[in-house]
């Protein structure tokens, strides 16, 4: 397939949790599925999603690496000490409190660079979230599940990945990494 005929990707920017990060996040979505029900995202799948671009040509793809590859912002601890569930979309996530400033900066700095260089950037506040449950039924409990202890990992990457659509749900497959660095 040529350049120009290759099909457009559904990409988005994220932060990848580390492993004992994922084994938190599994425990929490195994508490939340013997409450709520519903079906577990896979260990390769939860991600904190910063910005969701949506389908790109192979061009903007490589726009895309190179305004990420230019963001200057240092690694930082993450730490998710909250569950919830949105009945809109019956997701039951696990997010933070109070987002760290560096997370704020990094959000920031990705969405300027992103409407710099031509992409639609989400004008809805950023609810940072790791999605752990879809099709969640917490409507009836009498309370979520809590998350025993917070979820902590050591920010140090920025992923680009594609989300690839099948009959069975979203697929994620990450197409690049970038170390942050201040
Ligand atoms: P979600 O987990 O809350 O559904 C890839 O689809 C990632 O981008 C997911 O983390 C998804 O969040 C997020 N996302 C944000 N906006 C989206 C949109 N308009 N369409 C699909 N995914 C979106």
């Amino acid at each position: 397939m040529t350049e120009e005929t290759a099909a457009p990707q559904r990409v988005f920017f994220a932060l990848w949790p580390d492993a004992a990060a994922l084994d938190a996040l599994e425990a929490a979505a195994t508490a939340g599925i013997a409450r709520c029900g519903g079906r577990r995202m896979g260990r390769d799948s939860l991600h904190l999603t910063l910005a969701f671009i949506g389908a790109v040509s192979p061009a903007q793809l490589d726009k895309l690496r190179n305004l990420a590859g230019q963001l200057r912002v240092a690694p930082f601890d993450l730490m998710l000490d909250q569950l919830g569930w949105w009945p809109h979309n019956r997701i039951l996530w696990a997010g933070c409190q109070a987002t760290p400033s560096c997370q704020r900066r990094l959000f920031d700095e990705l969405s300027f660079a992103l409407a710099a260089a031509g992409f639609p950037v989400d004008q809805r506040p950023h609810s940072p979230h790791v999605t752990l449950v879809r099709n969640a039924r917490c409507a009836g409990c009498e309370s979520l599940p809590v998350l025993e202890t917070p979820v902590r990992w050591r920010v140090d990457t920025l992923t680009l990945a594609e989300s690839c659509l099948q009959p069975s749900g979203a697929r994620y497959r990450v197409l690049a990494h970038w170390p942050l660095r201040g």
